[in-house]
């Protein structure tokens, strides 16, 4: 049998051994996980003013950790008059924001929107308007007039829950302020969360480019004259 010349061997160890350390070598990244309760929140429950059924809508979360950053979604948001709502969101651990609240006006009703609370969304100020019936990504309001005890305290950066635990039951609570006019979220809500992904350890990187080298060289070796 023909051996392969030292060459082309050492070649394709080397090439191996450049592929193991790419693999193995240390990275890092990021993982979305987005939980959702999809049961129809109607604003208010009753008339055309007060809380909304259910109050609180809640979403149990568990299995998420390292979180960087915190979204929320509300899927199909109608409402014919957007500055009636009050939107609070409080974790597991008791820290509230306020996501809509004296946001919006009359002529800029929410249209089974697909609505995104997200730091660094557009800003809207108190009877700014938005685009009628137009899907979106805003920046909390945070607390300007909500009564409610699920909005007292309240701030305006979803940053407050990074680094935490998320793990528990997150309550959104809803609160129509106003006579006249009501909505609906049609499709509920979620929680999308961006986690940082373990990074894998450079020492298995190094022992596998230490294998191929030991390899190499007893090759080398055998290849020698006696
Ligand atoms: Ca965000
Ligand atoms: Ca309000
Ligand atoms: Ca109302």
């Amino acid at each position: 049998m023909h051996e392969l010349p030292l060459d082309v061997r050492s070649v394709a160890l080397i090439a191996f051994m450049i592929l193991a350390t790419f693999l193995g070598a240390g990275r890092a990244g990021a993982a979305t996980v987005t939980v959702t309760n999809s049961a129809t929140i109607t604003i208010p429950g009753l008339g055309d003013s007060g809380i909304a059924s259910p109050f609180p809508s809640t979403i149990s979360v568990s299995g998420v950790s390292g979180v960087t950053d915190v979204d929320v979604i509300l899927h199909g948001l109608s409402h014919t008059y957007p500055l009636d709502l009050d939107i609070a969101l409080e974790g597991p651990l008791g820290q509230k924001v306020i996501l809509m609240d004296e946001r919006g006006n009359a002529s800029s009703d929410w249209l089974n929107n697909t609505v995104t609370f997200s730091d660094g969304g557009i800003q809207l100020s108190p009877g700014s308007s938005t685009t009628p019936g137009a899907d979106g990504t805003y920046a909390p309001s945070g607390l300007v007039n909500c009564p409610l005890l699920a909005c007292t305290g309240g701030g305006s950066l979803l940053s407050v829950y990074n680094g935490l635990d998320p793990t528990g039951t997150w309550k959104l609570s809803i609160y129509d302020d106003q006579q006249d006019d009501a909505g609906s979220i049609a499709n509920g809500w979620s929680l999308q969360f961006t986690s940082a992904v373990t990074v894998v350890p450079l020492p298995p990187a190094a022992l596998l480019f230490a294998c191929g080298l030991l390899g190499l060289i007893a090759i080398a070796r055998r290849q020698q004259p006696h």
